[in-house]
Parts: C-alpha cells; sequence; structure tokens
C-alpha cells in the first residue's frame, strides 16, 4: 500500500480492521519458529512478556511493543522510560521505534517527556499517521490525543542520582559510561518469514537537551525487512548513528552473511574507518527471518548480555566481543 493511500485506508474502520488482520498472525500453543531476541539483562522478562503475548493471539508487533513495555514500566531499570536517568537539566527524554518488516515501515518518537511508554505512542505514530517520526512537544501532544496519561518520569532515585552528578565540581558532561547508558533493543521472528524490530530508551543520562541517540532512528536503533530480517542496537548512540548500524546489519545479512557474522562485520567496518572504535561501547543484535541469531559486542569491556526466547526456553547469554 503506498504512503498517500494509507492515511486515507486507515482512516476508515473497515480498513483498520483488516490491516489489523492482515497483521494478526494466531500463534499455536507449540510455536517452534517464535523468537524473541533482546539487549541486556532487562530483555529477558521482555522477551517473557512480548511471547506471551504473541501466544495470546497478539501479533508480532503487538508482542514487540508489549514487551518493551516492561522495562518501560519498571522503575529499576534506569536507562528506560519510567525511572530513565534524566538529560543535565534533569528533565527525562525517551526515544523510540518501531519497525514492521512486512510494511517495510516505522513508528518513532524523539526527546518524548511526561509518557512512561515511548515505544507505544511510536507505535501509533506507524498505525495511525501518515508519518513516520515525531518529536519533542509535538510528539507529546500526540500522546496526549492519543489518551496518554503525562507523569513525571523521574524516580526519587533517579532524581537523586542527577542531584549527585550536578553538585559533582568535577562531573563530566555528555560522557556515555556502562554504568549510565542501556536501552533495551527487540528483535523477533514469529517463523512464517516475518520480523519486527523495537528500540526503546532515555538514552545517555545527563545529555544535552533535545539530543537524539541512535535508538529511534530508523536504519540505526531499528531496522526490519521480511526479505532478510532484523537489527537493533545499543551502546553509544551518537557514534553508532554514524555508522547506520541495523540497516548495515541487515544489508550484510542481504549479502549472504549469517546474523553473527553480519553483526561482527559492522563492528569490524567501524574499525576499519576509526582504529579509535576499537574501544567503543556498542553492542548489536540481529535475527532472519527463519530465526537464526546474531549478538555481538565490540570490546570484552563492554559486554553486551543479551536475553533469547526460543521454543518456551528464556535466558540470558553473553555475546561475543569483537576485542
Ligand atoms: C543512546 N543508544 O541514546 C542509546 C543508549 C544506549 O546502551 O543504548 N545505551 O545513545
Amino acid at each position: 500500500m503506498d504512503g498517500i493511500h494509507r492515511r486515507d485506508f486507515m482512516k476508515s474502520v473497515a480498513g483498520a480492521a483488516a490491516l489489523a488482520g492482515m497483521e494478526a498472525t494466531p500463534a499455536s500453543a507449540a510455536e517452534p519458529g517464535l523468537v524473541f531476541l533482546s539487549t541486556w539483562v532487562h530483555g529477558k522478562p521482555a522477551n517473557e512478556r512480548a511471547a506471551e503475548v504473541f501466544k495470546g493471539g497478539g501479533s508480532l508487533l503487538d508482542a514487540v511493543e508489549k514487551g518493551i513495555n516492561i522495562p518501560e514500566n519498571d522503575p529499576k531499570v534506569t536507562s528506560v522510560g519510567y525511572g530513565g536517568l534524566p538529560n543535565e537539566e534533569g528533565e527525562v527524554e525517551l526515544d523510540a521505534a518501531i519497525m514492521d518488516g512486512r510494511r517495510h515501515h516505522a513508528g518513532a518518537v524523539c526527546s518524548l517527556r511526561h509518557i512512561k511508554n515511548p515505544i507505544s505512542v511510536a507505535r501509533l505514530v506507524l498505525e495511525k499517521t501518515n508519518h513516520t517520526t515525531l518529536a519533542g512537544d509535538g510528539a507529546f501532544r500526540f500522546a496526549l490525543k492519543m489518551g496518554f496519561e503525562p507523569m513525571q518520569l523521574l524516580t526519587p532515585e533517579s532524581l537523586q542520582k542527577w542531584l549527585e552528578w550536578r553538585n559533582d565540581p568535577h562531573r563530566k558532561t555528555h560522557w556515555v559510561t556502562s554504568e549510565n547508558h542501556d536501552t533495551i533493543g527487540m528483535v523477533a521472528t514469529d517463523g512464517k518469514g516475518h520480523v519486527v524490530s523495537g528500540c526503546s530508551t532515555s538514552g545517555m543520562a545527563w545529555k544535552i537537551p533535545g539530543r537524539v541517540g541512535d535508538s529511534p532512528l530508523v536504519g540505526c536503533g531499528v531496522y526490519a525487512d521480511d526479505n532478510v530480517g532484523a537489527a537493533s542496537a545499543t551502546g553509544d548512540g551518537d557514534l553508532m548513528t554514524n555508522y547506520c548500524t541495523s540497516i548495515s546489519i541487515v544489508h550484510n545479512m542481504a549479502n549472504g552473511m549469517s546474523p553473527q557474522d553480519a553483526c561482527l562485520e559492522l563492528l569490524r567496518h567501524m574499525v576499519k574507518t576509526d582504529a579509535k572504535n576499537k574501544n567503543a561501547e556498542c553492542g548489536v543484535i540481529a535475527i532472519s527471518t527463519n530465526g537464526e541469531i546474531g549478538a555481538a559486542s565490540m570490546s570484552s569491556a563492554y559486554r553486551l548480555k543479551y536475553a533469547l526466547w526460543m521454543n518456551g526456553d528464556s535466558k540470558l547469554l553473553d555475546a561475543a566481543a569483537l576485542f
């Protein structure tokens, strides 16, 4: 369906129902081809929720969205959603994107304030508008129109961390360490040739207000193409944006590489173009339409832990490191 006609189509109830029907793939209790792959420890409960949603009859997009809602809602996860660490002025600004490999279309929000589930707002940008990305105040007002409740996203703990940072005369600004960023990236396949990629983050702690990382950018934090597979990323988004991480990985796969080799090749390319990138904090994940997976980090100093849900089994694993 082309972009011009999609908006009119979506406006009609019949059209929306038909589109929902097209996406919804009913799952049987045992779905051997169903795979969810997510970044970091908080990816495990996210994958488990995603699998539950899919098995309950939800679409793969529903599953990825609802799975990502789990760390977004968890105040203990300080890099995503509610409880995410704020920018240098103490305001939480969230970025998220979700991409549907079937329609080759994404929805994204950047610098969204006061709304704890940016991935759900991104999903509605995808479903309800003819746009791909909404930013800042516009994204916030769209969320209100869609019925989201504004709230204070700072928790007592994140406020305390921000105050400690701000009151430290030796504080570093606009920096990255493995303690102050993480993100959830999730890639999934239904085992029937359909893939989805989603990503949600509060970005780098203490960032300049308005700074947008790789996570909500199509081709960087997310990419999904049912002809090949899907990818997502975590780490230093200012660096990774320059390498269009996720689309580069999917293109490597399109050229015949396995998801694992495709991830490693992207990291190798980053070092080939700039040797300093050997020390970069970068982690990537990928999945092919037939459920083969890849996960890699640049170095063992910043080793990506990833969560894998497959055949009803949910586990945490260490990604391979290039150095
Ligand atoms: C960003 N890539 O905003 C995100 C943060 C992140 O692991 O993923 N950290 O740069």
